[in-house]
């Protein structure tokens, strides 16, 4: 797969500390930072539909598998409580080519775009 590189930067972006592995807290930062905000119980849903072996933390192959399942599987996840308009505006505003689907290279610069916090300094007034 020629998009393995693109993936696994994505994944990085996920992967705050760099250990390989996506846990529950840098999964709820990422989404916090995309605008999401679920609660614990929705994120542990989450987490062990992607954890497919249940150790507790997405790898890079589990994070591979549960992209190429589906990217609308993946924006389904991550709008799940926002409102359906919120959710159109959010698509709206990544999907370039207006089909209403957010393709790999939109998500990516949605990633880009958002303010993922990772030097501690979300701190909010
Ligand atoms: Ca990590
Ligand atoms: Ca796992």
């Amino acid at each position: 797969m020629e998009n393995t590189d693109e993936l696994k930067r994505v994944f990085d972006q996920f992967d705050a500390n760099k250990d390989g592995q996506i846990s529950i807290t840098e999964l709820r930062d990422v989404l916090k930072a995309m605008g999401s905000n679920y609660s614990e119980e929705e994120l542990k849903r989450v987490m062990e539909d992607i954890d497919s072996d249940q150790d507790g933390y997405i790898n890079f192959s589990e994070f591979s598998t549960f992209w190429s399942a589906s990217s609308d599987t993946v924006l389904n996840r991550l709008g799940m409580t926002c409102s359906a308009d919120d959710c159109v505006g959010m698509i709206k505003s990544v999907d370039s080519d207006g089909d209403g689907h957010v393709n790999f290279e939109e998500f990516r610069k949605m990633m880009n775009a958002s303010s993922i916090p990772s030097n501690g300094d979300g701190s909010k007034p």
